[in-house]
């Protein structure tokens, strides 16, 4: 006979165990959207205690949708191998350009990510970041809905070696540097740059290179490091947001080294 009790325990023993293994982290990364998932991959694989927190039910970002509800996205030459890595399939278009399923390619990167040991969090927001000595130590964690409701309940707090703010379009967690503590960023300007209009092919290079620690302690990944370096946007070809997880992942791993 099944019994009702025992089913919680499993649920909430097994939650708990996943959830207090993340506490001191190697790398915390803030939002599941494509950078934030492939680099959670590629640190996962090099065998780093590596957590995602991700304030919504679903994992994925902004890569459901493809480009306007349209569920197909693009990708380029250089983020096939990439894309093939996670066993994605891929469709050419036309030279230079290849479409992807959307629904195809967050199933298969969040599977991936989680068979290499990445440990994902949904419906957690990061409400706050853990400042110390100097620099960016961890994340202050709360339930989704209690953001969403307003409700006075204090949050809770992990540690971790680097954090990696993956948070998309708003950069929420050098947003948070910044409004709360007042730091100067590696910027040219000291502040968040801004995301610039569109240009897909400058965005798609920008990314690459705007992927890099913006504070000691604090890297960003995918359109949060063209917010928070300046970068242009470039609509929904996505290779650039994968390959700046990877980007992500690889010089994080040098530093955890
Ligand atoms: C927990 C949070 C918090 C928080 C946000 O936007 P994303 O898909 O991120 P990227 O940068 O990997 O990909 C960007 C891409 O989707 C995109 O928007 C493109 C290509 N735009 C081009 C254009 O021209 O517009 O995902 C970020 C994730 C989301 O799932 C958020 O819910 C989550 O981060 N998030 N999670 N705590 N405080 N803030």
């Amino acid at each position: 006979m099944l019994n009702e009790v025992t089913i919680t325990k499993a649920i909430l023993e097994t939650y708990m165990n996943k959830l207090k293994s993340a506490l001191e982290l190697d790398v915390a990364i803030v939002g599941a959207g494509p950078s934030g998932i492939v680099a959670g991959y590629y640190l996962a694989k090099a065998g780093k205690n590596v957590g995602l927190f991700e304030k919504k039910i679903s994992i994925g970002g902004g890569m459901w949708c493809g480009g306007m509800m349209f569920n197909e996205i693009v990708i380029q030459d250089a983020a096939k191998p990439l894309v093939e890595e996670f066993g994605v399939r891929i469709k050419k278009f036309e030279d230079g350009y290849y479409t992807v399923d959307s629904i195809e390619a967050v199933s298969s990167l969040t599977y991936h990510a989680l068979q290499a040991g990445l440990k994902i969090f949904n419906l957690i927001t990061i409400e706050d970041i853990v400042f110390k000595n100097g620099r960016v130590s961890g994340l202050v964690i709360n339930w989704t809905p209690v953001d969403m409701t307003g409700l006075h309940v204090d949050p809770l707090t992990l540690h971790s070696r680097f954090v990696l703010d993956a948070t998309g379009h708003p950069s929420n967690v050098v947003e948070a540097l910044v409004r709360k503590m007042g730091m100067k960023l590696n910027t040219v300007t000291g502040g968040m740059v801004g995301e610039k209009s569109m240009d897909a092919h400058l965005g798609e290079m920008n990314t690459v290179e705007n992927t890099r620690e913006a504070f000691p302690g604090l890297y960003v990944s995918g359109m949060a490091a063209n917010a928070t370096f300046g970068g242009y946007r470039m609509g929904p070809i996505f290779g650039g947001m994968f390959l700046s997880g990877k980007k992500a992942a690889e010089e994080i791993i040098k530093r955890l080294e």
